[in-house]
């Protein structure tokens, strides 16, 4: 042991390899895997050297040690410090936080708070923090549910959904919205909305859905049931986990069951306009949609169009007002004034 310690005091690197150190610690507290392994093995190699190494091109010559650390190492030769560590000083707290943020059920006030205990990763979180059982998931399952979702597994997910639904209730429409309604080629979850024609209530929707859920999870495709902050009141959201069986030509090679992010949102045939609206986004385009109704004293939310809404200083709603549009996506453009807008060119 001691040997060892003399054997690495004494090796010609120990400086650069000091600081090599440092950076391989920063990636590995902001749980970058991937440079923390690149740092640690270009570590392994400098430590077999019996010469100085001081420049880039003799580094680069090395095993395990490529272009970015070369230049790294001639750097702290030169100038006994390494510019990108001390950038990295400065910031493992933002760091931490943007990992927390990434957890299904974090939100800014909870991220903050754990970086001001002192976590400041995800082992950290894992081990000593309080979660709620949807945060929980969220932390065990982090990287999948931080992986985007290829198109053709999204569509391979949503006929997997569609073949149960069918089995229950033939009359039931489900739709595929958000960043797939807008043709993206990768989502970040997938999110149903579930309708059925001559419906006019949530409540109408209700027991199709609760007999889905279970039939979902008998098939062992719906993994967790998830709470959410954003989950309506009214009983017509609901978000949980889900994994794509094995599946030929999409998932079948080296198969391992990745967990999926799956929204679903209730809407009776009568609303389906304004939650079309709302459920393809993005956020942004809601958001300015939103802001353009209040502007002409109507108000636009993920059920329709109102009119006549009175509004006191701040442009907060003293009434209610009437509804205009619910059903029809594109009447709810017109009456707003707004040229229409295909899914995929609503991403502002
Ligand atoms: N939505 C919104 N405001 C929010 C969150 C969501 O208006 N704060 C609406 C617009 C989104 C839709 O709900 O398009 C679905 O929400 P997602 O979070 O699933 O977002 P996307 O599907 O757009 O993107 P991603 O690929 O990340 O899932
Ligand atoms: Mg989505
Ligand atoms: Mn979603």
């Amino acid at each position: 042991q001691a040997g060892a310690q003399d054997a690495f005091q004494n090796n010609p690197n120990s400086r650069t390899i000091e600081v090599l150190q440092s950076m391989a610690n920063y990636y590995d507290r902001v749980n970058d895997h991937w440079r923390t392994t690149g740092y640690r093995k270009a570590i392994t190699t400098l430590k077999r050297q019996a010469t100085r190494i001081t420049i880039e091109e003799e580094a680069f010559q090395l095993p395990h040690i490529g272009r970015r650390i070369a230049q790294k190492i001639e750097e702290i030769v030169t100038t006994n410090k390494l510019q990108r560590l001390e950038y990295a000083q400065d910031e493992p707290m933002d760091g931490a936080l943007q990992v927390f943020l990434r957890i299904y059920g974090v939100g800014n006030k909870q991220a903050q708070q754990w970086v001001s205990q002192g976590y400041r990763t995800l082992e950290d979180i894992k081990s000593k923090a309080k979660l709620n059982p949807s945060q929980r998931v969220g932390v065990e399952h982090y990287d999948d549910l931080n992986t985007r979702i290829p198109r053709r597994e999204v569509e391979a997910l949503g006929a997997f959904v569609r073949r149960a639904a069918a089995r229950i209730d033939a009359q039931a429409e489900l739709i595929i919205g958000g960043s797939y309604r807008r043709g993206s080629t990768s989502s970040g979850d997938i999110d149903f909305i579930v309708t059925k024609l001559d419906t006019e209530s949530v409540a109408q929707l209700r027991p199709f859905l609760d007999e889905l859920v279970r039939a979902l999870e008998k098939d062992g495709f719906l993994t967790a049931r998830l709470a959410s902050f954003h989950a309506g009141g009214d009983g017509s959201k609901w978000h949980g986990c889900c994994v794509l069986p094995k599946t030929k030509g999409i998932n079948d090679r080296d198969y391992r069951p990745v967990w999926r992010r799956i929204d679903f949102l209730l809407v009776p045939a009568s609303e389906m306009g304004g939650a079309l609206i709302y459920f393809t986004g993005n956020d942004i385009f809601n958001r300015s949609m939103r802001l353009l109704a209040s502007k002409k004293g109507m108000r636009l939310n993920q059920r329709g169009l109102y009119k006549d809404v009175i509004r006191g200083p701040g442009r907060v709603r003293v009434t209610e007002g009437e509804l205009v549009e619910g059903r029809d996506e594109r009447k709810i453009f017109d009456i707003l004034g707004v040229k229409w807008r295909e899914p995929h060119e609503r991403w502002c």
